[in-house]
């Protein structure tokens, strides 16, 4: 059988398969419910987010095409689909810091040894996460190469080389790239990888109020990375001297949450690394001082972080914000209609959205049947299904239906552009208010060692009156170890609830100093 095609192509197929195919393509896979076709075409997730998380998640990530696994343990491949999102949350912060007169840079991914050897307190700590290359060929290197966990002994000795006199001040450096850090414990995609995305920004001042004021300034971009891309809601805080950087001044953070395990996730950091790094240069009075410094990362952690927030027993929930594809267009044929003009409408409303700066696709597959496209696309998480009959186009509307809450309503194709735009507003607006509103019902105040305990088992976030004394910190540790890890304070908010004279540390029974966000974290 010959089939023209509107483009004028024409395709030749076996009548016999053609005709089975046509029946199951109109009645919409033989008048199966979309149930049925997703367990029969493997498109369902198998597990469930409330009963299994963390193997909901490894399939969610795999099967919405954000992952896919790899033979080095601990390492994946991002995907396109992963990709778009990353790239989106770059462009906003690239931009951002520019604004901010920071330039971007590339320093080598090989760290000499000797570098290496010079950090202090930090490194020692991390050494055995640091991955070595000891061969070329089949011969031994004479000096083994370190691959960078991060770059600070990449950087600084030229930051010292290039910072003399007053004038060569700010410095101000960033850098995109990958880092290796060779994990032990239990990876995850996204959350705990050996090899990761990220920007570290570097940058070196001649007083402390410019560190400061940039700590904070980076930190709020970060906040809007989080609450108004990826629709999370965050903490920003100070972290505790257990947990801040061991040669830095202080550090914050942007610390999210995840209901379903209860455990804290580091969003991001900006740190105050004082003068602690030694590099001197010569001030306006002609005499000797040092550079205040500061360095901030985020990484694609953050991606994972999204897909456990937001995700459900359909598969990936992408906020339209970050969404690669923001809207899918599937024609729904019928008996009596012409397919072609249906192809055709959606194409039409494909070029009057992506005109109108939306990012959306038709799938136009002949193949797959809508229900098969239905679930699919909820698979990956699109915030917006539009879905074009022949019935609707009659009354010049067509379906749309939303992601985040399944609601479906029918627009008059004249409005689309509005309704949609005001559609993606809604989603990204509720993502964020249904985020918060779990991770709110998870804080819990503990007074008590008794209650911390009773919420720390019930998967809370705990906020605490704490003395803020480093050895009750330990303590604590010690005492909720457990095989699925210790409790640790996460941070201490900078918008801190009114304390009480005579309010006593949860921990050590000690006049309590500030209140502090505790809990399991990744
Ligand atoms: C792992 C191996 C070796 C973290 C490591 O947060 C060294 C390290 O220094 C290490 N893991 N760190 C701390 C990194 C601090 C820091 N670097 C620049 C940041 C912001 C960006």
């Amino acid at each position: 059988m010959r089939f023209q095609l509107s483009s004028g192509l024409s395709i030749v197929v076996c009548l016999g398969c053609f005709s089975a195919f046509l029946l199951k393509y109109l009645s919409g896979s033989g008048g199966k419910k979309k149930e049925d076709v997703e367990k029969e075409t493997g498109l369902g997730l198998i597990k469930k987010k409330n009963e299994n998380f963390e193997e909901w998640y490894s399939e969610v990530v795999v099967q919405g095409e954000m992952i896919e696994y790899y033979d080095i343990s601990g390492c994946y491949i991002l995907r396109p689909w992963t990709m778009a999102i990353w790239e989106t949350m770059q462009a906003f912060f690239d931009a951002e810091i520019k604004k901010m007169k920071i330039k971007n840079c590339y320093f080598p991914l090989f760290v000499s040894p000797a570098g290496l050897k010079k950090e202090k307190d930090d490194i020692e700590g991390f050494a055995p996460e640091v991955a070595w290359v000891t061969k070329s060929g089949k011969s031994e290197l004479e000096v083994p190469i370190a691959i960078r966990p991060t770059s600070e002994t990449v950087m600084y000795p030229y930051y010292s080389k290039w910072i003399r006199g007053h004038r060569d001040l700010p410095l101000k450096l960033n850098q995109w790239c990958n880092v290796v850090r060779w994990e032990f414990s239990n990876p995850t995609p996204f959350i705990k990888s050996r090899e990761f995305l990220w920007q570290e920004g570097h940058t070196a001042f001649a007083t402390k109020e410019e560190a400061d004021k940039e700590v904070l300034e980076i930190l709020e971009l970060y906040r809007r990375i989080f609450e108004e891309y990826l629709a999370i809601p965050i903490v920003k805080g100070k972290k505790s001297e257990s947990e801040k950087l061991a040669d830095g001044l202080y550090t914050t953070s942007v610390e999210a949450f995840v209901p379903n395990t209860g455990r804290g996730v580091q969003g991001a950091t900006s740190h105050c690394l004082g003068q602690n790094l030694d590099i001197t240069y010569e001030n306006e009075k002609g005499e000797k001082a040092m550079i205040w410094q500061n360095s901030w990362s985020y990484s694609t952690r953050t991606i994972g972080v999204m897909v456990m927030v937001h995700g459900d027993d359909k598969g990936l929930v992408l906020p339209p914000k970050v969404a690669s594809i923001q809207a899918i267009v599937i024609p729904v044929p019928s008996k009596d209609a012409d397919t072609h003009v249906i192809f055709d409408a959606c194409l039409k409303i494909v070029a009057q959205l992506s005109e109108a700066g939306f990012r959306v696709e038709a799938d136009l597959r002949d193949n797959y049947s809508p229900d098969w496209k239905y679930s699919h696309w909820e698979l990956k998480g699109v915030p917006l299904r539009i879905e074009i009959g022949a019935e609707g186009l009659e009354k010049k509307q067509v379906g749309c239906v939303r992601r985040d809450n399944c609601v479906k309503v029918d627009i008059p194709v004249v409005d689309l552009v509005k309704e949609v735009k005001d559609m993606f507003d809604k989603i990204q607006q509720n993502l964020f208010d249904v985020a918060k509103q779990k991770r709110d019902a998870s804080i819990q105040v503990a007074r008590t060692w008794d209650e911390f305990t009773v919420a720390l088992s019930n998967k809370k976030l705990i906020l605490a009156p704490w003395c803020d004394e480093h050895e009750v910190e330990e303590n604590v540790k010690i005492r909720t170890k457990s095989a699925i890890g210790a409790a640790k304070s996460l941070c201490s908010p900078f918008d801190q609830p009114e304390l009480p004279e005579g309010t006593l540390c949860f921990a050590s029974g000690k006049p309590a100093k500030k209140w502090t966000y505790w809990g399991r974290s990744y």
